[in-house]
């Protein structure tokens, strides 16, 4: 089958969902194309913070229902080290900002309703997609659906297929210029039935590595520990896992972390990567297609947001107004905030994790850190004015 489209999506991820989304409320049409099912992307367990911008713009674009009902407010986080526990004030620091505690794969929920209620075309379990033709203004994307070949022709390509996606390989070699950093440590995570042990998430840097305190309800605790690159969960019965988070979460002896049933186990490995420029011809990348980040600033799907947000405003423009300014300043709109994260996400990983190389002059250093970034008001707020989302341009 041959059809058409204004804008082709590759990826039903937070970025191709709310770029779609952000293009119907425009009056432009898309279509996405998802490799895996609609029950897969709707349960796959990822992110769980959303910063005060992306909050806003589900709310501002009517799908921030379910969000406001049920997901969890934060105005502080907590940096646990030296056995003691250092409230950062988020609220009180940038003037008022939250955090909303709202799993990824809520927010895919709520954004497949809002395009299947409003006509949109999704294509789950689009087989062997490929892009053509990017270097011009025709561009195509192929792929098949239950053995049938399909051909979807557009003018832009929005390339939101993350991390291992076909878009970014697809473009000529010699035209993108890749930055990154491969940490020697992962993490270990699980979803597990306790009760939160507080209200608050919890950074955790101890000498045995760093680990994490979130949630997902009032009954779903999320945790995760630094552990090595090469890990294998088989050598991490729950127990284990229980044992060494204690130890590391502990702050005084009285301090007891609620246990429950592990639902969920995973590996995640670490890094920094930057594709540059973000742009081929008619070809846009967006969201982890372009950049990672690790996790410790819970930075990558609101990054990927605020660039879809970028795309959109672009794409409008030049349907409205014949006005091609804003697409060609994509890249370099986007990247101004991507390496500002960048950064933001390697300051937080590399001030709480132990490196196995480190010693005990840069552990020393580590500490002090904390210590200025907890007790200097200016320190706090810089990390405050990040953690919530620095302002859309
Ligand atoms: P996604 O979510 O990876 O979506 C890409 C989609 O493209 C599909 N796809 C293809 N479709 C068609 N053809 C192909 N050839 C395709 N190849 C891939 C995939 O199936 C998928 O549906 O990218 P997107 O939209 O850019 O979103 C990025 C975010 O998902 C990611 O940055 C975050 O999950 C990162 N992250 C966190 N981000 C935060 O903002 N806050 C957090 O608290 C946070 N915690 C995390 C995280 C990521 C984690 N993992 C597992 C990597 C915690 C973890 C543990
Ligand atoms: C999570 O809840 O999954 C989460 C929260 C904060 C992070 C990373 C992950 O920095």
């Amino acid at each position: 089958m041959n059809h058409r489209t204004q804008v082709g999506i590759v990826g039903a991820g937070p970025a191709g969902l709310m770029l779609s989304h952000l293009l119907h409320l425009a009056g432009i049409e898309s279509v996405v194309l998802e490799a895996r099912s609609r029950q897969y992307v709707e349960e796959r367990v990822r992110a769980g913070l959303l910063e005060q911008t992306t909050v806003n713009l589900l709310n501002e674009t009517g799908v921030g229902e379910r969000m406001k009902r049920l997901g969890l407010v934060h105005h502080g986080i907590e940096l646990r080290f030296g056995g003691r526990g250092h409230r950062i004030d988020l609220s009180e620091l940038t003037g008022g900002s939250t955090v909303t505690i709202y799993a990824q794969h809520e927010v895919i929920k709520d954004l497949i309703a809002a395009r299947i209620a409003a006509g949109g075309q999704i294509v789950f379990e689009a087989a062997d997609v490929s892009i053509h033709d990017f270097n011009g203004p025709k561009p195509k994307i192929r792929y098949r659906i239950d053995g049938t070949d399909n051909e979807l022709s557009c003018d832009f390509i929005a390339g939101c297929d993350g991390f291992h996606g076909v878009c970014r390989p697809s473009i000529p070699n010699g035209v993108l210029t890749m930055y990154d950093r491969i940490y020697p440590f992962a993490w270990l995570g699980i979803l597990a039935e306790a009760t939160p042990s507080s209200d608050e998430l919890i950074y955790a840097y101890h000498e045995r590595g760093f680990a994490l305190h979130s949630m997902r309800s009032p009954n779903i605790t999320r945790l995760y520990l630094q552990c090595a690159p090469d890990e294998n969960l088989a050598d991490w019965p729950d127990e284990k896992i229980w044992d060494e988070l204690q130890l590391r979460l502990a702050a005084g002896k009285d301090w007891k972390l609620n246990r429950g049933a592990v639902i969920q186990k995973g590996i995640t490995e670490m890094r920094s990567f930057v594709a540059e420029p973000m742009q081929s011809g008619t070809l846009f990348l967006a969201g982890d297609a372009a950049h990672i980040v690790p996790p410790t600033g819970a930075k990558g799907l609101n990054l990927a947001v605020a660039d879809v947000r970028v795309l959109a405003r672009a794409l409008t423009d030049y349907y409205a107004n014949s006005n091609r300014e804003l697409l060609t300043k994509y890249s370099e709109t986007c990247l101004r905030r991507v390496w500002k994260v960048q950064r933001f996400s390697w300051w937080m990983t590399s001030m709480l994790h132990r490196f196995a190389d480190d010693n005990a002059f840069d552990q020393r250093r580590q500490l002090a850190e904390l210590d200025y970034v907890t007790s200097s008001r200016a320190a706090s707020q810089t990390l405050a004015e990040n953690y919530v989302g620095l302002p859309m341009e």
